[in-house]
């Protein structure tokens, strides 16, 4: 299997988090933000990353979407299951799952790119670094006034999530599409002292996922 990506990518983390749970070999192709469009668009008819490449006669081309990509691992592969088998748990894995998806993620996104510019600048200050970042900042539209709601949007997560801190996973009894999506999609969180200092129960938990997944840590986690 192929999987395109950006390497910097917390959607393509995700991806390769669920990759790696079920111990499913893949390589990667680091596609250049800006061209991507070109491989992409005539692909999956989307323009975004992660998109797995299964490579193997019968399975679809091209699948684009890490939500998608993870239904369709759970086909190809269903051990170990990454869906829970009680309905109930099941539901809500996917309502979790759809919500950090497509709020959560977008919202450590505004935060990341917003501290890698300031406070974080020395990160990375070098000329291309932050020209990508400013790139990001105006494609999305990140702005204080936009930064100033996705921080809210960030705290109640951690309220919705702090039961994690008390149980090895998110919903049941096992690893779920919930763990790996909270995991992946708030660990660009893992470089602001801010959320290290308030929440470290959530980086321990950013820890233990990746080692389940066989995935290196990402930035700030790493030794
Ligand atoms: N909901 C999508 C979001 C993916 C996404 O936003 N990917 C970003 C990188 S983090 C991307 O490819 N952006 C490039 C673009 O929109 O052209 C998923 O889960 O795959």
């Amino acid at each position: 299997m192929l999987l395109l990506q950006f390497s910097t990518s917390h959607y393509c983390r995700k991806a390769r988090l669920a990759l790696g749970y079920k111990k499913i070999p893949y390589q990667v192709e680091n596609l250049t933000p800006g061209l991507h469009i070109f491989k992409l668009k005539p692909l999956t008819g989307l323009t975004t990353v992660p998109v797995l490449m299964p490579q193997k006669i019968g399975q679809p081309e091209a699948i684009a979407d890490s939500t998608r990509i993870f239904n369709y691992l759970e086909t190809y592969q269903n051990d170990p299951p990454l869906m829970l088998s009680n309905p109930t748990q099941q539901t809500q894995a996917l309502l979790l799952e759809d919500w950090l998806d497509e709020s959560i993620g977008t919202a450590t996104r505004f935060v990341y790119y917003h501290y890698r510019a300031g406070e974080g600048k020395s990160i990375d200050p070098s000329l291309s670094s932050q020209l990508v970042i400013n790139i990001v900042r105006r494609q999305y539209g990140i702005t204080p006034a936009t930064v100033e709601l996705a921080q809210k949007r960030l705290e109640t997560a951690m309220t919705v999530l702090s039961d994690w801190k008390n149980q090895p996973y998110l919903v049941g009894d096992r690893l779920s599409i919930a763990d790996i999506a909270a995991a992946a999609l708030l660990s660009p969180l893992a470089l602001i002292p801010y959320y290290r200092q308030a929440y470290p129960w959530l980086f321990e938990k950013i820890v233990t996922i990746h080692n389940i997944c066989g995935e290196p840590l990402p930035p700030g986690l790493s030794a």
